[in-house]
């Protein structure tokens, strides 16, 4: 797995650069988040499965439409595939925070799952909004441990946010 530094040393390589003042500073604040990263990995770990139900709760609560007849995590079948998913999202930003980069999100999880999600019909607003509550889940946990700055949280879930959001094809 490439971590930030890796990727971060690799990009200045490719160019022939030293590293300048954007490379140190993000370099320090890595060093500064890596005990949090890893914390924060233990946290979702422990609490998968309970960050997971309590997200799809509040989720088919906001959205009940979804598991009506009709919506798409209607049948215990598509319910179960629904919380599976929301499951995939959360293992993975556990990895992305401890590496410090998305680019196994885009490995791993986003490639084609738009093109997936628009043949079956699995709408994105509210996976994204899936996805989202997770985060605010992970971070309260977080921050309930004691970490102040929760903010290097948001990276893996936005990133997904954003690449199922914005990318058409
Ligand atoms: C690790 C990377 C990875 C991801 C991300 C992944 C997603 C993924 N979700 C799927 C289905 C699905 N995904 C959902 C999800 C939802 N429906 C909703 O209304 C909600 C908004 C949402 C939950 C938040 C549902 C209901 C299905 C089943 C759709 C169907 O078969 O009709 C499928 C189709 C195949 C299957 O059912 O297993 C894939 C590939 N698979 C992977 O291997």
């Amino acid at each position: 797995m490439r971590d930030a530094i890796t990727t971060l040393i690799r990009n200045y390589d490719i160019t022939g650069r030293y590293l300048d003042r954007d490379a140190l500073d993000s370099l320090k604040s890595y060093f500064n988040t890596g005990t949090a990263r890893v914390a924060a990995a233990g946290i979702i770990n422990a609490n998968a499965a309970s960050i997971v139900k309590q997200a799809g709760s509040q989720l088919f609560d906001e959205i009940p439409e979804l598991i009506r007849p009709g919506g798409n995590a209607y049948t215990t079948r598509r319910y179960a595939a629904c919380l599976r998913d929301m499951d995939y999202y959360l293992r993975y930003a556990s990895y992305a925070l401890v590496a410090g980069n998305n680019d196994l999100l885009d490995e791993r999880v986003l490639q084609g799952l738009r093109e997936t999600y628009n043949s079956l019909g699995v709408p994105i607003g509210p996976t994204v909004i899936g996805i989202q509550i997770m985060k605010n889940i992970v971070k309260e946990q977080v921050a309930a441990a004691g970490i102040e700055d929760t903010s290097f949280i948001d990276q893996p879930f936005d990133y997904m946010t954003r690449e199922l959001s914005e990318k058409d094809i």
